[in-house]
Parts: structure tokens; C-alpha cells; sequence
């Protein structure tokens, strides 16, 4: 079938949906873990910019943003191509090179913008050993797991997302594809003094987009005029994203995202898992959220 590459342990095609298999404990979608030598041995260069996150964080949106900023502002250079293709997806292996973001970075020159949502301890060597520049971007939880049960509806790889109760409580289990949500944004933000992250939040770049893409530049060592960073925010805007073919994942096949289930670029704000949780949840939610981060204050916030 077009566009479609096995998954591990079905023999077949993507007629299913992928299981999750144990990488150093972190739960991958099974052709992942099938060829997690390559991703572990990929090579970096210094130049290379990861851009990781959690599931859901906003990734695409800093993608655009990154890439925009390496273009200086310049849309028609950003539209040569669809996401996945102008900035890969690092460990998403396949036998499709299409769909392969490893075999695409193999064919791809330095300065690369690469997506992750590997945790911090999964990285492959070289990112360190090359000294790349890490975007990290952080979501709240509770927005972050929203999204993700809606995209675990659309996109047909993923495994099955089931009833809302058990798949909120699979995330707070980390039990969902890439893991715990909790490890995932304390395994990078007690790293940011020590390595090369950048350390954002969804959150702040709906509320101030000027000022995170100002923030993004200075990490990338460019100087873009303020005229510039405004049509970059312009550019970016969840509206002019949606709008975007380039930008909005139209290119990917029905056959891997049912859009009759939810769009990619799907609502994009602060706040929607009010509408999902109910009070109940929102408070066992809470309890859980202070003892998982007992360790760690990470400033997020639920509501802009
Ligand atoms: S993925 O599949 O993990 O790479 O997804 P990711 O891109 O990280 O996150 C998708 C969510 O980010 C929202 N999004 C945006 N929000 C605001 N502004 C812009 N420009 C933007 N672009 C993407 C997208 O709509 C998903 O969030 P939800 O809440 O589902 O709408």
C-alpha cells in the first residue's frame, strides 16, 4: 500500500497500528525499536539544530519557526517541501524512505533541523559529542495529553488510543508512545545549564510570539530586524499554519492521517483540556501532577 511500511511484529503493512515496544524502558512505536541501532549510531555535525519535544508540544510550530529564521524571514523558501521533508523526524525509521526521517538526514547537508521527541538519555551520542544547539519545547500536561488523544485518533500508525479514562491514565503512567510525559520535561530542563538547550514553553509562545521568536533567533546567533521576527510570528500564527500546506501535514495520506477523526494543526490553544477533563479527573490529575514533580518546579502554566 502507498506510503505504508511494516510494523514491527505484524509482517505487514500499516493496515494495523503499531505496538509499542520497550527501548531502555521507554515505550517506542515498535519499527523504532526494530531499527534502534541506526537511530542510536546517527551521525550529528556541530551545525545541526534538534528541535525535541514531547509529543504534542508544538514541534511543528517551532519547525516553522527555525526554518523561517534560517531563511531570514523569506516564505518562499520555507514552502519548498512539507514539514517532514525540509526538517526530519530523527527516529522515525522506515523502510520507506519517504518516511524515513533517518535515511532523508542521511541524504541531507549541515545546517539540518531535526525533530525529536526522543527523552534526553535516548539522544544519540553525537548530538552531544557534536555540541548541536537543543530547542527543547515544553507543553502543560494537560493540553499536551488532550492533543495527543486526538492525534492518536488520526493518525493510523499510533498505537489504538481507546476510552479517554484509561488513555489519561496511561499518560500518567507514562505508558503512551515516547514514555512519561513527566521524566520528558524534567530529563531536559536539568540539563539546560549544563548542555546547549534552549528551554521554551508553548504557553509563552502563544502568549508572547515576538518575544519567543526573538528568544530562538539569539540561541541560533542570528540577528533579524524586528520587521523580520513579526512576519516570522505572522507566518506562524496557528491561522496562517493551518492554511499552510507546507506547514500542515495535508501531504500526509489519508491512509496514515484520517482527518475525518481530527486535523493535525487542531485547535492550537492554551487551556482545551477543559472541555476533556471532568472535575473528577482534573482533581486526580492534580494530586498526581504535585507528587510527580515534587522534584522538579518547572514554571508551567495550565491557563493563559
Ligand atoms: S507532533 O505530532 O508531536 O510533532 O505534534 P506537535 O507539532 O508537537 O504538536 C501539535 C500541536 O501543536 C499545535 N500547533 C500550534 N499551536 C499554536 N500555534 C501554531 N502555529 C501551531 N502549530 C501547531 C497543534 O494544533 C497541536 O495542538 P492541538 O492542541 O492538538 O491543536
Amino acid at each position: 500500500m502507498d506510503g505504508r511500511m511494516e510494523c514491527s511484529g505484524s509482517g505487514k503493512g500499516w493496515e494495523t497500528r503499531c505496538s509499542l515496544q520497550d527501548v531502555q524502558g521507554i515505550p517506542l512505536l515498535g519499527p523504532i525499536a526494530t531499527h534502534w541501532k541506526r537511530v542510536e549510531t546517527f551521525k550529528a555535525f556541530p551545525e545541526d539544530v534538534i528541535i525535541a519535544t514531547y509529543p504534542k508540544a508544538g514541534t511543528t510550530w517551532t519547525q516553522e519557526i527555525v526554518d523561517l529564521i534560517f531563511n531570514h524571514g523569506d516564505a518562499d523558501k520555507v514552502r519548498r517541501a512539507p514539514t517532514h521533508f525540509r526538517m526530519p523526524f530523527l527516529e522515525m525509521t522506515a523502510p520507506n524512505p519517504t518516511l524515513s526521517g533517518l535515511t532523508q538526514l542521511e541524504t541531507m547537508e549541515p545546517p539540518r533541523i531535526i525533530k525529536t521527541h526522543l527523552p534526553i538519555q535516548l539522544l544519540p551520542n553525537t548530538i552531544w559529542e557534536a555540541g548541536c544547539k537543543i530547542i527543547y519545547v515544553a507543553r502543560n500536561p494537560k493540553d499536551s495529553v488532550v492533543s495527543y488523544f486526538h492525534f492518536d485518533h488520526m493518525n493510523l500508525i499510533q498505537p489504538e488510543p481507546g476510552p479517554w479514562p484509561q488513555y489519561l491514565d496511561r499518560f500518567m503512567k507514562g505508558k503512551l508512545g515516547w514514555g512519561s510525559w513527566y521524566d520528558h520535561v524534567k530529563g531536559y530542563w536539568k540539563e539546560k545549564e549544563k548542555k546547549n538547550i534552549l528551554y521554551l514553553f508553548y504557553e509563552d509562545m502563544k502568549e508572547y510570539p515576538f518575544r519567543e521568536i526573538q528568544k530562538i533567533m539569539e540561541f541560533l546567533g542570528y540577528q533579524l530586524s524586528g520587521e523580520v521576527v513579526g512576519k516570522i510570528a505572522q507566518l506562524t500564527s496557528f491561522a496562517a499554519m493551518q492554511g499552510n500546506p507546507m506547514a500542515n501535514y495535508s501531504s500526509v495520506p489519508d491512509t496514515i492521517f484520517n482527518r475525518q477523526a481530527s486535523q493535525f494543526l487542531r485547535k492550537g490553544e492554551v487551556g482545551d483540556w477543559q472541555n476533556h477533563f471532568s472535575a473528577e479527573e482534573d482533581a486526580a490529575f492534580e494530586a498526581h501532577y504535585i507528587t510527580a514533580m515534587a522534584d522538579c518546579s518547572i514554571p508551567f502554566r495550565f491557563l493563559i
